[in-house]
């Protein structure tokens, strides 16, 4: 057989041609591969000596999908459609072997297959949605007349990986071979469809799903009313749900046409260039240049946690779910009680909607202690303080651990706002104190801010990392300053919403803006969920600001009923006419007159200057790479990921228009804002965020 290849190699077993693809990391689809499946299977189907072709991958996985890196660049080589015709027409039957993930064109190219087998470790998917894509080589219209129609909705509008056993059931996997011995089975299989001479089976030509769905179009109407607030804002959700209806409504090879209309418009957004940035982005931010992927770590078997309220609890639930035991300290034992109580609530809770079994719920508390003796903590490897943010008190806690807790142990403090350098000095082991910031509902926001002071070693952010990574969080580095990443951009952007307010914007106005622009909810809204009286006493409070003077009137927020906004018994908000009052009242004693301000200028006060706390983030080697920022902002703010994050985003603009609005906008911005020299140099060089290396 005339077939050579740099990433495959064609061998003939016994009349079986196995065809294996070795293309590392992911054996994505780049031209090589695509060339690859295209003349190895032309040549199997060329040799009379070969009965029937198994494609096959080495490696972590089978095909995980079109060539991410490649999109964008002029294409070379056969396309995959080529490569999938010349398969889908063979008379010879091709079977898919499937270990690891068929992923996107994967499989697709699986798809193109006559028959698809696979060990019950396998995944499926088409996560293109996830990427502002959709399945662009034919997956659209292969997927619904396997596993009708709405199955494909789901699978496609969320990018699950769906397990081998599941795909068994819905017919899109034929066989299950024995784990570990993929090849023997695809070739057995490939034999029995020989011996029983089952047909070609070309998934294009199956209809019966789609006649089925053909009697009730209502399904898409439902669809898209049921999922309306998950898709909110996205462009890749609609056009995966278009894409079946054409499966369902065209003959194959016009709905082929229709995906690939649509496929293109989205190639060619800037939502899908966002996502697909992210993509790498989430790669990227584990990447930290001084400390290196061997770089030792401290290997954490057992974590203490100090305090037991919301954010301890919520810190512990993540250990106890990754099977770490945890021991929880606090200074009464009512406290300890209704922390470990909150725990229990939230297993049981997330039982009753049937994601966790009783029993597991059991198994996760029984990993959880309490004690009110810091003591009981000498021999964790992992202490995280969550009490609240007073430097003496942390003070004071970190030279106790310094006595108690054996030496080489990860001394973490989940400060949000305090200086990691200050605490540090407080022990004899500045070395080993680490910032590691959760973000609340700790056991559900995906951020971990891990903060390195000036002395915090490799191996204390190599373990706060990886111990990141294995909660299942997404973890970014900052470096100390006021707020870190996250929150000191947020700050930048709570000055201007405040400022607004006192120049006639009312809250939900600025709200409005921020919340179409994508984010959960605005500035306000956000304020109420978390309470106007964080950091407030009646006793020291004096009418100085529109916060004081709501608080003063019991309006704290969601908890009282009303706050900036007024709550119904269901926690609905609306606007309110009290708040409006008060602030009114409060620019008149101000002297403030109120002026009509433009959702434009609401939206570039309040984002703009999060880019230029960005950039000055970045100059002062707060973070790392732009890229990082965005994913702070993403998880741990709701930062739409279809605007790739406020770096991203700042490249959408412009860098030079963003720096252009912002001294328009200078003399009310306050007295102490300045622009970022860094923002500046970059925009009059016509730079971007994302080319900075
Ligand atoms: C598509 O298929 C469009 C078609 O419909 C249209 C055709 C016309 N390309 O995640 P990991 C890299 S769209 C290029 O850390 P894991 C990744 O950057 C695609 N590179 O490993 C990383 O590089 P590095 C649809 C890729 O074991 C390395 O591989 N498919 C690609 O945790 C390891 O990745 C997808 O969206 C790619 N497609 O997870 C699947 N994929 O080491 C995307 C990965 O330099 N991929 N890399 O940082 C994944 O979901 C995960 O990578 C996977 C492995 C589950 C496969």
């Amino acid at each position: 057989m005339a077939f050579s290849s740099p990433v495959a190699k064609l061998d003939v077993d016994n009349g079986i041609a196995v065809l294996t693809l070795d293309s590392p990391p992911v054996n994505a689809l780049s031209a090589p591969v695509r060339t690859a499946i295209h003349d190895g299977v032309k040549a199997a189907i060329d040799d009379p000596a070969v009965q029937a072709i198994v494609l096959i991958c080495d490696g972590r996985t089978f095909i995980a999908g079109a060539d991410i890196t490649g999109f964008g660049k002029a294409p070379e080589g056969p396309t995959l459609q080529a490569a999938q015709n010349m398969m889908e027409n063979s008379p010879k039957p091709v079977v898919a072997a499937i270990h690891g993930t068929a992923l996107g064109g994967g499989l697709e190219t699986a798809l193109a297959c006559h028959y698809r087998v696979a060990v019950p470790s396998a995944k499926c998917g088409l996560p293109e949605v996830k990427l502002g894509l959709l399945p662009g080589a034919g997956g659209t219209q292969r997927l619904p007349r396997i596993v009708g129609v709405q199955r494909a909705l789901e699978m496609m509008t969320s990018g699950e990986h769906v397990p081998a056993k599941q795909c068994l059931e819905m017919g899109l996997v034929d066989e299950l071979v024995e784990e570990g011995k993929l090849r023997e089975g695809a070739v057995a299989f490939a034999r029995k469809l020989l011996a029983e001479k089952r047909p070609l089976k070309k998934v294009r030509d199956l209809d019966d799903k789609m006649i089925e769905a053909r009697k009730h179009p209502e399904i898409f109407a439902e669809f898209r009313k049921a999922n309306a607030r998950k898709f909110r804002g996205f462009m890749a959700p609609e056009h995966n749900i278009r894409c079946i209806e054409a499966a369902v409504n065209q003959p194959f090879d016009e709905g082929l046409k229709t995906e690939r209309a649509l496929f293109t418009e989205l190639m060619n957004s800037v939502q899908s260039a966002a996502q697909r940035y992210v993509f790498f982005a989430e790669r990227q931010v584990w990447k930290i240049p001084d400390v290196p992927a061997d770089t030792p770590v401290v290997p954490v078997k057992k974590v203490g946690i100090i305090g037991a309220g919301t954010m301890g609890g919520g810190i512990a639930m993540n250990f106890a779910n990754v099977g770490i035991p945890v021991t929880l300290v606090e200074t009464r034992q009512e406290a300890l009680d209704r922390g470990l109580s909150v725990v229990r609530n939230n297993y049981e809770n997330t039982a009753r909607r049937g994601r966790l079994t009783v029993e597991q719920v059991e198994q996760r508390m029984r990993l959880l202690s309490g004690s009110l003796d810091l003591n009981a903590l000498a021999d964790c490897d992992m202490i995280i303080e969550a009490v609240f943010e007073n430097m003496e008190v942390k003070k004071e806690l970190f030279a106790n651990l310094d006595k108690i807790v054996k030496q080489g142990a990860v001394l973490a403090t989940n400060t949000s706002a305090l200086d990691i350098n200050e605490i540090a000095t407080a022990t004899s082991r500045p070395q080993d104190v680490i910032g590691m910031h959760f973000f609340s509902p700790a056991n559900v926001m995906r951020l971990l801010e891990v903060v390195r002071g000036e002395k915090t070693s490799a191996t204390m952010i190599a373990t706060a990392m990886g111990i990141g990574k294995k909660i299942g969080k997404i973890a970014a580095l900052s470096g100390v300053c006021p707020g870190f990443i996250g929150n000191r951009i947020l700050r930048a952007r709570t000055l201007q919403a405040q400022a607004m307010l006192m120049e006639g914007a009312m809250p939900w106005d600025i709200d409005k803006v921020i919340y179409d622009f994508g984010l959960p909810m605005g500035p306000f809204a956000m304020s109420d969920l978390a309470g106007l009286d964080l950091g407030w006493f009646r006793e020291r409070s004096t009418s100085s600001t529109i916060r004081e003077v709501l608080c003063e009137a019991d309006r704290r927020g969601q908890k009282t009923g009303a706050g900036f906004y007024d709550y119904d018994e269901k926690r609905n908000a609306k606007p309110s006419p009290v708040t409006e009052k008060i602030i009114r009242d409060f620019m008149a004693k101000q002297g403030a007159t109120p002026r009509q301000i433009s959702e434009t200028e609401i939206l570039e006060r309040c984002i703009y200057p999060m880019i230029n706390e960005g950039a000055k983030i970045l100059e002062e080697g707060i973070a790392i790479r732009p890229s990082d920022i965005d994913i702070v902002w993403i998880n741990g703010y709701g930062w739409p990921v279809y605007r790739g994050g406020p770096m991203f985003y700042a490249d959408t603009v412009g860098l030079d228009k963003v720096v252009a609005k912002l001294k328009e906008y200078a003399p009310k911005l306050g007295a102490d804002f300045t622009i970022s020299p860094l923002l500046e140099k970059m925009a009059a060089e016509g730079k971007r965020f994302q080319d900075m290396k």
